[in-house]
């Protein structure tokens, strides 16, 4: 097939996802086209299969916000005609969904058709898309698309409730790239960081506020008072500096760590003992798959699809949001080194569930239904 994906080209989770699947769908033959205004983070490997077209969007005087859905719209037209694809896969609802119905209705006046298929991953739903400022077209543009997926049944379920929706949900959770994704020897990094056998824990977000890194901050001081234990916070967002700020306030600094954003996340998981997600919402939580793919067991909040992921007492915990005190608690049972190896080991066979090469074919089968139905 050739398939036109639309998404995010930062370091989140969608951006992620939609570049790990069309490098995927690249090595199985398929000709995978990238439309989006500079090239994917995870856009690091070369297939001949893989092509990148950059959205150009032109500002002028009169402009106080270039219209970036017109210029994608436009671009998607020319791809679709000029590289004959067979179907858009566009990532978040907003503003990737309206602009393919616009793109696919400016295609059917020239006599192409081309289905268009919406995958949810959250925040384009729970937060941004239920805003009275997007939701009417939110709403329109998942209903006229030709084949609709969410990353989690709690996404699908909280779409259905929120929006009037026509068509059917189909569900395909997030996956990920075990042969990228593993626990690495990095013994030196570890003894750089706990000199004296210090657990260590790690979050790595995107620090909005709804990912509540506060919460870990606060679990992490508490844990450090039964424990000696290193924080590495990895990424980069608006809260870092209220997070700094609370660091000092608890005089904890010299054992937290900010990494930034890094690409080799996986090298710095391959030395955690536990990952802490105790976020506001999370439609699947993809850094914490990231995690356990690595062998790190995590608590998390029990929020939206998490549950679908963390297996309570197994592969991790689940707690409340907010609930620090027992978000502390499960942790330090975790890093008990009478449970750690167990946990290690759970959360491990956990992650196998989601490996790309399972994964990945639903997709495919899911691009045939909807290609057979159009
Ligand atoms: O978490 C974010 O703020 C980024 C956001 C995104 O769209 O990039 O992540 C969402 O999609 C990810 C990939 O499907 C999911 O793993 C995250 O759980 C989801 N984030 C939220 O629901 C808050």
């Amino acid at each position: 097939m050739k398939i036109g994906i639309v998404c995010y080209p930062t370091f989140g989770g969608s951006g992620v996802v939609a570049t790990e699947l069309g490098k995927a769908l690249s090595k199985e033959g398929h000709k995978i086209h990238f439309i989006t205004y500079s090239q994917p983070s995870r856009f690091d490997f070369f297939n001949a299969n893989l092509y990148y077209h950059e959205v150009d969007i032109r500002t002028y005087p009169l402009f106080q916000y270039p219209p970036y859905e017109l210029a994608l719209a436009s671009k998607m037209v020319d791809v679709v005609m000029h590289e004959e694809l067979d179907l858009l896969h566009v990532h978040y609802a907003i503003p990737h969904a309206s602009a393919a119905y616009m793109a696919k209705e400016i295609l059917r006046t020239k006599g192409i058709y081309i289905p268009v298929i919406t995958t949810l991953h959250g925040t384009d739903i729970t937060l941004v898309g239920k805003d009275p400022s997007y939701e009417p077209v939110v709403e329109f543009s998942i209903n006229k698309s030709d084949g609709v997926t969410a990353v989690s049944e709690d996404l699908k379920r909280d779409t259905c409730e929120h929006f009037n929706i026509e068509s059917e949900i189909q569900v395909i959770p997030n996956f990920i790239d075990l042969t990228r994704f593993q626990k690495q020897k990095k013994d030196h990094f570890k003894k750089a960081i706990c000199p004296d056998g210090e657990k260590l824990i790690v979050h790595t977000s995107n620090f909005r506020k709804v990912k509540r890194v506060d919460d870990v901050v606060k679990i992490f001081s508490n844990i450090r008072k039964e424990k000696a234990a290193k924080l590495l916070l990895v990424g980069d967002g608006p809260e870092r500096t209220n997070i700094e700020n609370l660091c000092r306030e608890l005089k904890i600094c010299g054992d937290i760590r900010f990494l930034g954003k890094l690409d080799a996340v996986e090298e710095v998981l391959s030395v955690a003992d536990l990952f802490l997600m105790p976020s506001e919402k999370e439609s699947f939580g993809l850094a914490a798959l990231e995690a356990m793919a690595c062998e790190v067991p995590v608590v998390s909040s029990n929020t939206g699809g998490l549950p679908e992921l963390n297996v309570n007492g197994k592969t991790g915990f689940l707690s409340n949001v907010g609930d620090i005190e027992d978000m502390t608690e499960k942790s330090l049972f975790i890093l008990d080194d009478a449970n750690l190896p167990t946990f290690k080991r759970n959360a491990l066979a956990r992650a196998r569930e989601f490996d790309v090469s399972a994964i990945m074919p639903q997709y495919e089968a899911y691009y045939q239904k909807i290609l057979a139905s159009t």
